[in-house]
């Protein structure tokens, strides 16, 4: 199986499980993962977890599995690799990426597209895409400027280094770090509070953080006042303010 499912607690964690490949996507492993993130919308799962088995998180593209091919076809790009960047952006409600270990290409493409990135101490990321001459794709173009700026972004895709969890931290490239000896405990705390938060706001404000990269400010405040309304008419929010009223923790049922 290329790809492991697990649903705890409304946290469902997505595995690319090709260990012995450094998790490199072949197309069955890239349409498993296109099936999962469409699933994921069943309101049983409250956040999204994707990591990787073994030593790598993903390596990008399978290079064995395109060797030989005469072209790249811009077709099957949008089918495959896009419509995961798409999925993963439509779903209302957080998906992380839990970067257990090396992150190449496609790989690191993957990890940006995620609302956040959670890093091992173990991991490293390299962008890869220049090495073998071709530009960076899977939405690496459009979010990486966006976390690092547009000259680091040049300079990483142009370069390719490989950079380690530190350094990843300190670009902005990942947003908190856990050590490799128990990541995938500390992943699942910190999945565990998200998947038990108020998931319709967190839906509506990735939806927000996701439009404030191309709108006006104009265009936002009119955005947040539509969403605003929203929010406020569900059952979370009435709980919220009840919670607080009367001095104790919410208890969110995500509606
Ligand atoms: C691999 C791969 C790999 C197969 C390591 N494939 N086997 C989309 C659509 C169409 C066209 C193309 O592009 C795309 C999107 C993309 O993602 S393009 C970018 C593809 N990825 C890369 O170019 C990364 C290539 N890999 C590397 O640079 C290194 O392997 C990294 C830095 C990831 C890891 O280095 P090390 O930790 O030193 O491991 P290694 O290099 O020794 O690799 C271990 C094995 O994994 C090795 O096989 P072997 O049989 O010798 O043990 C590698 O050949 C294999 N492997 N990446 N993408």
């Amino acid at each position: 199986m290329t790809l492991l499912q697990r649903n705890e607690e409304g946290v469902l964690t997505l595995t690319l499980n090709r260990p012995e490949a450094l998790n490199a996507l072949t197309t069955q492993a890239l349409l498993n993962l296109a099936k999962a993130l469409e699933e994921a919308r069943d309101p049983t799962v409250r956040t999204v977890v994707i990591t990787g088995a073994g030593r790598a998180f993903c390596v990008g593209q399978d290079l064995g599995e395109i060797r030989g091919q005469e072209e790249i076809s811009y077709k099957n790009h949008l089918q495959h690799y896009a419509l995961i960047v798409e999925r993963i952006r439509a779903l209302d409600k957080p998906v992380l990426a839990a970067v257990n270990g090396v992150a190449a290409g496609a790989g690191v493409s993957l990890a940006l597209a995620c609302d956040l990135r959670l890093a091992s101490s173990a991991s490293s990321f390299t962008t890869a895409f220049s090495r073998i001459a071709l530009v960076p794709d899977t939405g690496m173009s459009y979010f990486l400027p966006r976390l690092v700026g547009w000259s680091k972004a040049f300079d990483l895709v142009a370069f390719s280094p490989r950079l380690s969890a530190d350094e990843a931290l300190q670009l902005g490239l990942v947003d908190r770090i856990f050590a490799a000896t128990n990541f995938q405990e500390e992943v699942l705390t910190l999945a565990t509070q998200l998947a038990q938060g108020p998931t319709r706001a967190l839906g509506l404000l990735k939806r927000a953080l996701s439009k404030s990269a191309t709108a006006t400010l104009k265009e936002m405040l009119d955005y947040e006042a539509s969403l605003q309304e929203i929010a406020g008419r569900s059952r979370d929010h009435a709980e919220g303010m009840l919670a607080f009223l009367e001095k104790r923790n919410p208890i969110f049922t995500g509606e």
